[in-house]
């Protein structure tokens, strides 16, 4: 019987302090018991009613987003590390963090499938009802200190979400010297794949916001900014000044 950090150990990967690397403050279903037994990855509720985010996100969509595009993802990804014992008792942010570690028969599949429930668990997080609209406090200094203003932010973030051609994301991220930057990724990627931390990421493939908004995705950006969890972006950016 292995635990995580003889797993960790055995796939050349470090363990800090109870901590798995970049590993974000984020729910992913995900029971941290390593009993022995295979741990397969779940998909974690909504932190909130799936009405919560009306009028800017509309229920059927987070219905469908959530039970069914997020839930596809663990399905996929936890038939990808069936076959692979020591992959699956590990917390998704590490899986894809290491995918260099992944079997090539599997890790087109890890990549895509733990990249979808990694994003999909920490985007649910990342909006809120009620949003206090701004960031406050250090991360709110460190966006000024970057981008010059929240409306410099929020221009430059905007664009970057605009740009994405296909399937995407775009995000704000925390890198180890402490840099913010906007940064997009086609497919489900993410900064967590290139050693950041992200702060804030929004979900720009169309199942995220066609039903309400078609085709005209600059409306959904911009009603995404009434709902974002400063909170949950402040949490992170505390976890990746850490690093
Ligand atoms: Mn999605």
């Amino acid at each position: 019987m292995l635990d995580r950090r003889e797993v960790m150990k055995a796939m050349g990967l470090t363990a800090i302090a109870g901590v798995c690397g970049v590993y974000p403050a984020i729910a992913t279903g995900q029971s941290t018991q390593m009993s022995g037994s295979i741990t397969p990855y779940t998909v974690p509720p909504l932190p909130y009613e799936y009405d919560a985010l009306e009028p800017y996100i509309d229920a059927q969509t987070m219905h469908l987003h959530h039970d069914k595009h997020h839930a596809a993802y663990v399905k996929n990804l936890n038939a990808a590390v069936a076959d692979h014992l020591e992959l699956s008792r590990l917390p998704v942010v590490d899986l894809i963090q290491h995918l260099d570690r992944v079997p090539e028969s599997v890790r087109t599949a890890v990549r895509n499938n733990g990249g979808g429930h990694a994003n999909h668990s920490f985007f649910w997080q990342v909006m809120q009802k009620n949003s206090p609209g701004q960031p406050k406090a250090e991360l709110a200094k460190a966006i000024d200190a970057r981008f010059g203003s929240f409306s410099g932010f929020q221009e430059q973030f905007t664009k970057a979400a605009m740009s994405v051609f296909g399937s995407g994301w775009a995000w704000l991220s925390l890198d180890d010297k402490h840099q913010l930057s906007i940064e997009t990724s086609p497919n489900q990627d993410s900064p967590w794949m290139a050693g950041r931390t992200p702060i804030l990421g929004i979900d720009v493939w169309e199942h995220a916001y066609y039903l309400k908004y078609q085709n005209v995705r600059a409306d959904y950006v911009a009603a995404f900014y009434k709902v974002i969890s400063w909170d949950f972006a402040t949490a992170q950016y505390q976890l990746g000044i850490k690093q």
